[in-house]
């Protein structure tokens, strides 16, 4: 390892095995999964949706796979074309709401109160106290629910399917069912103007949605946003502990904003990969993936990739092409994209104006594993000092 990669956020591991072979072999519970690793396979891959499937069975994509812990197929995640196009044309403009005039300066409030929060103590932990706390509070935008309501989602922790003492922990799972179960019997009895009211009128083929369906959309919007936002926001912090020169250049030139949250999100990649299903024989780069096998679209190698970013394993705040798959590619993009990017967006607006610099004192990094490959995602603990102006 050479000294710039041992001091490097969050280093690329894959990118040997990108070079070589374009696959990193791995298993998910007696269950192989291929990971592709080049941007042009990942990309091509994502796209073929009719050998690389997403529907086949509820939870069979993630990985690791959660087949055991739920059988809600979460929409429009798992399910292909043509349905996923109808099921996704229901909730696109709700979750394009964040792009709406008066969206931003309801986060920057939101995001506003964390920071003076974050400075008025000595020390916190980022994650527990500042990220996923900003995380569960800007979600009550999104869904437009009431405030109040992020303190029960505060109290699940950073997954809701995992926990500190296993990867796939269904009780933890039933929390979320029940909870969401409950609040879609509450907005039938009582329509507001939140997301759930919303679902109980859309329909499908001509019919409202069933519980069943509306379940697997909120199951998505509380699981797929939430590690993920976590992270980034977590990153991000210990990034600008470490280069207050860029502090400064955000301060100084704030126009950036917007293109440094496609760059730290493509560095970051907070979701390391997404599955398919492999309906018939194929081959992606020599090697062979059998019918009902799984491959997996890795994004954080995809977006390291030599041949199409010039420096990849470094921040360029004001990178100029950056076709980074963060969010994946094609149909399956992710909808919860608008609403991640405003939350950093307005984070890397806000942070330099109030804060001099941030100082960790302690800190436990979060490593996957992916097969032989580990990979640093965020961290499990970021203990900070925020220092104010
Ligand atoms: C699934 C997934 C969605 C999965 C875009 O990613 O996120 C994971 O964190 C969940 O465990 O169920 O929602």
């Amino acid at each position: 390892m050479s000294h710039d990669e041992k001091h490097e956020l969050i280093p690329d591991p894959f990118g040997e095995l990108r070079l070589e072979s374009g696959i990193n072999p791995m298993d998910d519970q007696n269950d192989p999964v291929a990971m592709v690793l080049r941007h042009k396979d990942v990309r091509r891959c994502a796209h073929n949706w009719k050998t690389y499937q997403s529907g086949a069975q509820p939870g069979r994509i993630v990985v690791p796979s959660e087949v055991k812990i739920r059988d809600t197929r979460q929409i429009p995640f798992e399910v292909d074309p043509p349905q996923h196009g109808a099921y996704r044309a229901l909730v696109e403009e709700w979750f394009r709401r964040p792009l709406e005039s008066g969206y931003e300066e309801k986060l920057k409030s939101i995001v506003t109160k964390e920071i003076e929060k974050a400075v008025a103590q000595k020390s916190i932990d980022v994650v527990s106290d500042f990220a996923l706390p900003l995380q569960s509070r800007a979600l009550t935008l999104l869904l437009n629910l009431p405030a109040e309501e992020a303190e029960t989602w505060i109290s699940w922790g950073t997954h809701v399917f995992r926990s500190d003492e296993s990867k796939l922990d269904a009780s933890k799972a039933n929390i979320l069912y029940d909870y969401i179960d409950e609040q879609i019997d509450k907005a039938k009895e009582n329509p507001g103007a939140d997301l759930y009211s919303t679902l109980l009128e859309s329909e499908y083929e001509g019919r409202l949605l069933s519980k069943e369906e509306i379940k697997g959309v909120m199951i998505l919007t509380f699981a797929g946003g939430r590690d993920t936002v976590i992270n980034m926001v977590t990153n991000t912090i210990a990034y600008l502990a470490s280069n207050k020169q860029a502090l400064g250049q955000l301060k100084n030139d704030p126009a950036i904003a917007g293109k440094a949250v496609e760059e730290l999100i493509r560095y970051f990649s907070p979701l390391t990969h997404m599955g398919r299903v492999v309906t018939d024989d194929a081959q992606v780069c020599e090697h062979a993936a059998k019918a009902n096998s799984r491959i997996s679209l890795c994004w954080a190698s995809a977006n390291r990739d030599e041949s199409v970013f010039e420096k990849p394993n470094e921040i360029i705040l004001d990178r100029k092409v950056n076709p980074h798959v963060a969010f994946g590619f094609s149909h399956h993009k992710c909808l919860g994209a608008p609403h991640a990017r405003q939350i950093l967006k307005t984070l890397l607006q806000t942070l330099p104006s109030m804060i001099d610099s941030i100082e960790i004192t302690d800190q436990e990094e979060n490593i996957e594993a992916w097969g032989e490959i580990k990979r640093k995602v965020g961290y499990h603990k970021l203990i900070a000092n925020f220092k104010s102006i």
